[in-house]
């Protein structure tokens, strides 16, 4: 009978620039130390489990910004658990002069490659292959897996989607489960994934640490064990949390009754309302109405949330609340704008939520104030 217990987790990113936050004062910094210490929870719990592997999917780091000091960090704390089997990802590619490649790693860290595509532990009666390494050289078709073995597959990329941007070695599920392996252990996804596939031998950690706002929510990583006796499997996998930090999108709608300071407060206590709120990075969607003479001052709302979060960003996504059939009768130029737009809306009924569009831009760019469209969006890939 073979039997062993894992720590697996993916896509760390370790070094990561955050050039999202780049115009605030500390914060990229923050969020890069926040990431050495989910790491070095990781490790803590591969270690206080008693744990034989470590499995780490790719993503590890970030090779082109990751520092050499960075990476001694890492391999010391490699030194706390038993071993440690890790593959690159599309962010710390296996290059001649990669960190994989180059650095000096302890004894109990083994970095599979093209150069490595797979090893094997005769003492626990286990090996590991690097689906990436093996489909490169052409060798999946001789893989030869014995049967008494714990075979685990280790891969990093896209699997069964089809449509998204990010199709960074894209394969199927099938594909994956085609030759028989008892665990495929996945990076890339952000999210976690477990028994997915026809089999239910795939499982992908996910980001342990979230990354940005395109990974809302809990993150985490995945413990369990396997064991495996006369050709029959039997394994445990479960998801831990090793973060509180987390990213939260809040839509606040505004009426125009509502002044500033009441705004704020509103504001002020739909965050503290978020458990957790002092972990929390948050993007607040200001909605609704407002009355078109105020000033909506999203950086005074901005600065009153100071101490609640993390991090907040506040994007006014109202829309002024204009009384339309008192400006139609309006000498100036505002009232003949809207008696245009009033016209057009009648002759062309179909197009009338455009219309509406154009009355409410249009009247907003005429008192002074500039349209506000929504905002670029965050750092992607990966
Ligand atoms: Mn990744």
């Amino acid at each position: 009978m073979s039997k062993i217990r894992f720590v697996q987790c993916g896509d760390i990113h370790i070094g990561m620039p955050f050039s999202s936050f780049k115009g605030i004062f500390g914060l990229p910094e923050k969020r890069r130390r926040h990431i050495e210490e989910t790491f070095e929870k990781i490790i803590g719990i591969a270690a206080d489990t008693k744990s034989d592997f470590l499995i780490i999917c790719g993503d590890l780091f970030e090779e082109k910004y990751a520092t050499r000091s960075v990476i001694e960090n890492m391999n010391y704390e490699f030194g706390k658990v038993s071993r440690v089997v890790m593959i690159p990802g599309n962010h710390d590619p296996f290059n001649k002069g990669s960190f994989y490649h180059r650095f000096p790693w302890r004894e109990n860290v083994f970095v599979l490659s093209p150069e490595r595509p797979f090893i094997e532990f005769p003492d626990l009666s286990v090996a590991f292959y690097h689906y990436n390494s093996l489909r490169e050289s052409d060798s999946l078709g001789q893989l030869n897996l014995q049967k008494d073995r714990i075979n685990i597959l280790m891969f990093h990329g896209t699997i069964d989607t089809i449509c998204t941007e990010d199709r960074y070695l894209p394969v199927t599920s099938e594909e994956l489960e085609r030759y028989g392996f008892d665990y495929i252990a996945a990076g890339h996804f952000h999210n976690t994934f477990l028994q997915y596939g026809k089999n239910k031998t795939i499982h992908n950690a996910g980001s342990p640490e979230p990354l940005g706002f395109d990974e809302e929510g809990i993150h985490s990583i995945i413990t369990g064990e396997i064991t495996k006796e006369m050709g029959h499997v039997e394994c445990r996998a479960e998801k831990v949390q090793v973060s509180n930090r987390f990213y939260k999108t809040l839509e606040i709608t505004t009426d125009p009754e509502m002044s500033l300071n009441e705004i704020i407060s509103f504001v002020r206590q739909t965050l503290q309302s978020v458990e957790g709120h002092k972990d929390m990075l948050a993007r607040i969607l200001l909605k609704g109405r407002r009355d078109p003479k105020m000033y909506l001052d999203t950086l005074k709302i901005q600065e009153s949330l100071v101490g609640l979060t993390l991090y907040a960003k506040v994007t006014d996504e109202t829309l002024p609340d204009f009384d339309i059939s008192q400006i139609s009768k309006e000498q100036g130029i505002r009232g003949v704008f809207v008696r245009n737009v009033l016209e057009k809306m009648e002759q062309e009924p179909h197009l009338s939520s455009f219309y509406r569009s154009v009355m409410i831009y249009g009247l907003e760019a005429l008192s002074g104030n500039r349209p506000s469209l929504t905002d670029p969006t965050e750092e992607g890939g990966r």
